[in-house]
Order: C-alpha cells, then structure tokens, then sequence
C-alpha cells in the first residue's frame, strides 16, 4: 500500500522514531491498552505533493484555536489505538493531519482515516505554544509512568517543586538531563480544553508536567528527546521508592552536591 512515507527518508525516520517509543512505553508498563498518546510537527517535511493531497476525512474541530498552527502538519497516534501495536505499525495506528486556515480545524490527509488522539487539544495547545515562543521542539508525548503517577496521589509532592527538588536529588543525571524540572498541574478531565490551557501555562516553566493522578506530559527536540526525559525523572522515583521499600528515606544529594553539579554541567539554577 502507498504510504505518505514513501521516498520520504526525513520524515520516516521521524515516524519511525516515535513507533520506537511507543516500544518503550509498553515494555516499561506505561502504556496500558490504549495509554498515552504522542504527536510530532512534521510541517518541516511537508512538500508541494503533500501540501495537495486531498482531505480523507470530515473537517473536524479542534476544540480550541490555535492561530500559530495556521497551515501546520502533525502525525498524531490514533485514538483507541494501542502503543504496542503502533511500535510495529505506525501508519495503522496514526494518522497525518493538516491544520486548516481557521487555525481551529484539521482534516486527516494520510495514510489511512485514523481519528487522532484524545488529547488533541492539549497536544495541538502544546505545539501553538512552542511555535510561539519561536521553540525549536517539535514532539509532544503524553504517557502513563506508574512511580511518577504513584508520587502525585500523596498531597505533600503537589506543591510546585517538591517532586522537582526530590527527583534531582536522587542522581546527577537527572537535573542534568531534565533540567527544568516536573510541573504539577492539579487534576483535570482527561481530553478537556482546562487540561490543554493548564499544561501550556506550566510549559513556561517545565518541558515536563505532570497531571495529577493521569500521567505525564513532555515535550522536547524530538519524541527520543521527550521520552528521555520521562525516563530519567522515571528512575529517580524508581530510586525514591527503592529507598523507601528497603525501609529508610532516602538521604538525597546534598545542596552543596546540587549546587556543585548545576555548576559543572552549567544548568539553570
Ligand atoms: O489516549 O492516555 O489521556 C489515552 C490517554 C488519554
Ligand atoms: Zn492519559
């Protein structure tokens, strides 16, 4: 079957990077049934063959307007589609949208009529947001990590930092390869527009947030970029949590060790 991925070596290395995520998500357990959902702006790879491929769906609303995504393409995971099977089948279980000149709207255009992620919203908000602030990131992950989630159920880790600092502490590499932290966002409707207007008011702050009791949401250079960050903050509660089951709180790295490593690896403060 023709794929809009076909003698397109840029953006298949691209679609086939978040089909590697979406790997890792399920074999990390958080990606359960139909979890998470990941969307990539591909509008760099966009060419005048694509640019004119007919509309293979309804036009659609987004919810919201996004005026920055005016004439902008996204592969988007389809919704109730799987991680598992999209690590093996990206173009079965996604689809690429266009955005319409009303900047509220899109059409699927390829490669098959598969309706995009629940959480367009806040993935297209996120996308508007780094656009607009002239950011180079073009991925956007939403995922399900189960020590991460575990941590927003207990009230004292709500408040803006403390998971941020305690998550630091556990390992070097974690403030230095998430370095702007964990955003909270308290508890909102899956898929609702408050959700959306929320996580991009903690993306000034963070390119990691989390949703209290539902997941995380990060975006980065690329999806391999986004995850990574997940994934590091991930073995810091996995650290965390270790500790605790051997039955002490762990020590953490001391400020002088944080200040000392902030220094070293030049990181914001
Ligand atoms: O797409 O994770 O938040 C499934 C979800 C919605
Ligand atoms: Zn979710």
């Amino acid at each position: 079957m023709k794929s809009i991925l076909d003698n397109r070596p840029a953006l298949a290395k691209e679609v086939y990077k978040v089909a590697e995520v979406a790997g890792y998500l399920w074999q990390k357990g958080w990606a359960e049934r139909n979890g998470g959902n990941i969307t990539i702006n591909i509008t760099e790879f966009v060419d005048d063959e694509i640019r004119s491929l007919p509309a293979i769906s309804d036009v659609t609303p987004i919810g919201t307007t996004l005026p920055n995504l005016k004439g902008c393409y996204f592969y988007c995971k389809g919704t109730n589609m799987r991680m598992r099977d999209l690590a093996r089948w990206p173009m079965e279980n996604g689809s690429v949208i266009r955005i319409l000149d009303d900047c509220a709207s899109y059409v699927i255009i390829a490669d098959q009529p598969v309706k995009p992620t629940s959480e367009l919203p806040s993935h297209l908000s996120m996308h508007n947001f780094l656009i607009g602030k002239g950011s180079d990131y073009k991925a956007s992950l939403h995922t399900h990590p189960i020590d991460l989630i575990a941590m927003t159920h207990h009230k004292p880790f709500l408040e803006k930092d403390v998971l941020t600092n305690l998550l630091w502490s556990m390992i070097p590499e974690t403030k230095a390869f998430c370095p702007r932290g964990l955003g909270i966002i308290p508890y909102k409707l899956p898929s609702s527009v408050d959700l959306a207007q929320a996580t991009i008011k903690e993306l000034e702050d963070y390119d990691v947030v989390m949703w209290e009791k539902h997941g995380v949401c990060a975006v980065g250079i690329d999806i391999m970029d986004a995850f990574d960050q997940v994934d590091v903050l991930s073995k810091s509660a996995q650290i965390y949590m270790t500790a605790k089951n051997m039955g002490f709180e762990p020590a953490g790295m001391t400020a002088e060790q944080m200040q000392e490593m902030t220094v070293a690896f030049h990181l914001p403060k």
